[in-house]
């Protein structure tokens, strides 16, 4: 279990005020000039040699992300640094945590970041229904603003930064990091086709990095304890301390940090009080957010939670949103849910994913209710194999991968309901429940 003292996120469950006056005491903004000093470069050179990978759910290393950047940009082309805080994924709530409670590592994270990036401004994109958080990081950023710490010559450091926080409008795929540009510049949120990157032509049309809020919010402790620090937690291309959040049938549901790699029953074992009813009766895990298949149970207990380890066992860490389920969950139902919300979030501009996510949410509704026959599993398998990697974002792949996962694991199910028409229409509790 990861020592108090290597916690990054010493405020995780808000047992302290928010404010700066705390934050000062937790020992944020800690002579950042003196971090900026460092100078631009090297900055991002401790950041790659920390082995930081975003964890926004792509895990792409973020030093060599942010080297992408112009180092001399334009005056009339200015780079820009956009922080993703559309927390939508079904599963995610760590970024939530960050924002309530500790929102000024973030605040210093954006500067320090955008510093090295050459980064005029950072755009904090919140997601809408985080109205509450919206209003704690709309006061955070006016105090560090009123404090000198960002804006003109930002913590002393003779560089100006701004910060801005935009609000969503409760749109799923505004978390793509293009629709989020188009967002953020007054358009309908649908993603870019990719290339061009952000780096070479972002918001505005001009050089951008999109960062996850974890992502951004390490770094200045990063930064102050040294790279070998972070890079001593977690095994190599894994590295570092991590926000998992565990929901479902676990006694104890809780965002909590810890080392990347520790497998799965130590995850549960040490911050959850174990799984509801005991290990046998754990079915499956989606250890990763909804867009990561999930797996069963024999093959999640020992995996090392991390990129790899994650990907071993044919799924992936995602954001850490780690969903479990126990013997008592209805799985088809399950992934049929996610299904629906896939369909309902498609931006509907490519044909596989606008028309592919009704059709394959409907055969899923169809598998729930027995009502289908066998070889649609494999008519249904095979379209998920269509909409893979044939559109122009992922959340094509995010819909195929966790029914894919499911006729992976629990064809026999799905067999079963056929052959037995036994999943019947939901009962009463469930419509209520719906
Ligand atoms: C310059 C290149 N930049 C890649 C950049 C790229 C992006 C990052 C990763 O999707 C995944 C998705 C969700 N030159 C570059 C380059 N980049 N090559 O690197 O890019 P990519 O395309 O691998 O991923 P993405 O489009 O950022 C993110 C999955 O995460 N997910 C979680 C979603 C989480 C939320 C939430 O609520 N926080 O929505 C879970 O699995 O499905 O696969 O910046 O520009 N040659
Ligand atoms: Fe829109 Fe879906 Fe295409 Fe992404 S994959 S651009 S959400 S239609």
């Amino acid at each position: 279990m990861l020592a108090d003292k290597d916690r990054i996120f010493t405020n995780v469950y808000g047992f302290q005020p928010w404010n700066l006056e705390a934050a000062l005491k937790r020992g944020d903004w800690d002579n950042t000039k003196a971090l900026m000093a460092l100078g631009q470069d090297a900055i991002i050179d401790v950041i790659k040699a920390s082995g930081l990978r975003g964890r926004g759910g792509a895990g792409f290393p973020t030093g060599t992300k942010w080297s992408f950047m112009p180092k001399e940009p334009k005056p009339d082309r200015p780079n820009f640094l956009v922080i993703n805080a559309d927390e939508s994924e079904p599963g995610s709530c760590k970024d939530r945590e960050i924002i309530r409670h500790d929102p000024h590592k973030l605040i210093e994270g954006a500067l320090i970041a955008g510093y090295a990036m050459r980064a005029r401004a950072a755009y904090i994109y919140i997601r809408g229904e985080y109205i509450r958080e919206a209003e704690t990081l709309f006061a955070a950023v006016a105090e560090a603003y009123d404090k000198g710490l960002i804006g003109k010559n930002a913590s002393g450091s003779g560089y100006d930064f701004d910060v801005f926080v935009h609000r969503g409008a409760g749109a799923y795929i505004c978390g793509e990091e293009t629709a989020m540009l188009e967002s953020l510049e007054g358009k309908k949120g649908q993603p870019r086709l990719k290339p061009p990157f952000p780096a070479g032509a972002g918001l505005y049309g001009c050089p951008t990095t999109v960062n996850n809020v974890e992502s951004i919010a390490v770094a200045p402790t990063i930064l102050r304890r040294g790279a070998s620090w972070f890079s001593g937690f977690g095994r190599e291309n894994n590295k570092g301390t991590k926000l998992y959040q565990i929901s479902g049938h676990v006694n104890k549901p809780c965002v909590v940090e810890d080392a990347m790699g520790l497998t799965f029953r130590e995850l549960i074992e040490t911050h959850c009080g174990g799984i509801r009813g005991g290990w046998d009766n754990l079915l499956a895990v989606i250890p990763g957010g909804s867009s990561v298949p999930l797996v069963p149970a024999k093959d999640i207990v020992d995996a090392p939670m991390d990129f790899d380890g994650l990907k071993a066992v044919g799924s992936g860490l995602g954001t850490a949103a780690v969903i479990v389920m126990d013997k008592s969950t209805d799985i088809v139902r399950a992934i049929s849910r996610i299904s629906y919300f896939y369909k309902h979030e498609s931006c509907g501009q490519c044909t596989p994913c606008r028309e592919g996510t009704g059709w394959m949410w409907r055969v899923m509704e169809r598998l729930r209710t027995g009502d289908a026959d066998i070889a649609e599993i494999d008519t249904l398998h095979q379209v998920t194999k269509q909409v893979e990697g044939h559109t122009i974002c992922a959340l094509g792949d995010a819909a195929a991968w966790p029914i894919q996962g499911l006729i992976k694991h629990f064809r026999p199910e799905l067999e079963r309901r056929i052959n037995e028409r036994s999943g019947g229409d939901l009962t009463p509790m469930q419509e209520a429940a719906e």
